[in-house]
C-alpha cells in the first residue's frame, strides 16, 4: 500500500556528516522524498513528538538531545513506507541492531541512535503535522 513516513536525522548524525549516505539508503530502496528540510528542533516539537515517553527516566536526555543542533526531517513515500524505513533502521539500540542498518552501521548508543522513523502509518501523519505543519 502506498504510505507516508516521517523521517528524522538525529543531531549527532548531521553532526558527523552522515546526511548523504543516509539519505541515499532511503534512496536506494525506491522510497521518494516529498519533503525535506533542515533545521533545529524546538522544545514544543520534541515534547509533543515523544509525548508517549514523557516520566521514564530517559526522557531528560532524550530531550536535550533531540534540540541540541539541527536536524534534517523528511517525508518520505513509497509501498509500505513506513516498515521499509523501520526495517532500513534497525533496532532502536544500535548494539542490538543488525550490521546492515543504519543504526547497525553508524549507531553508537541508545541515546543518540541517528534516525526516527514513524512507527505506524498513524504516528506518520502525526509527526508530519508536527514536524511541517500539514
Ligand atoms: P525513535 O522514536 O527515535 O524512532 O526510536 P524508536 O521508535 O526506535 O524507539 P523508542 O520510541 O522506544 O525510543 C524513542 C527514543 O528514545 C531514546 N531512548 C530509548 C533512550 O535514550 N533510552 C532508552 O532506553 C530507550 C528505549 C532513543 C529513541
Amino acid at each position: 500500500m502506498e504510505q507516508r513516513t516521517f523521517v528524522m536525522i538525529k543531531p549527532d548524525a548531521v553532526a558527523r556528516g552522515l546526511v548523504g549516505c543516509i539519505v541515499k539508503r532511503f534512496e536506494d530502496v525506491g522510497l521518494a522524498i516529498e519533503r525535506l528540510e533542515h533545521g533545529v528542533v524546538t522544545a514544543r516539537e520534541a515534547e509533543e513528538n515523544y509525548k508517549e515517553h514523557e516520566g521514564k527516566p530517559f526522557y531528560p536526555g532524550l530531550m536535550e538531545y533531540i534540540t541540541s543542533g539541527p536536524v534534517v526531517k523528511m517525508v518520505l513515500s513509497g509501498p509500505e513506507a513506513v516498515a521499509v524505513c523501520r526495517k532500513l533502521m534497525g533496532s532502536t539500540d544500535p548494539y542490538e541492531a543488525a550490521p546492515g542498518t543504519i543504526r547497525g552501521d553508524f549507531g553508537l548508543t541508545v541515546e543518540a541512535n541517528v534516525v526516527h522513523g514513524s512507527d505506524s502509518p498513524q504516528s506518520a501523519e502525526r509527526e508530519i503535522a508536527i514536524f511541517f505543519g500539514d
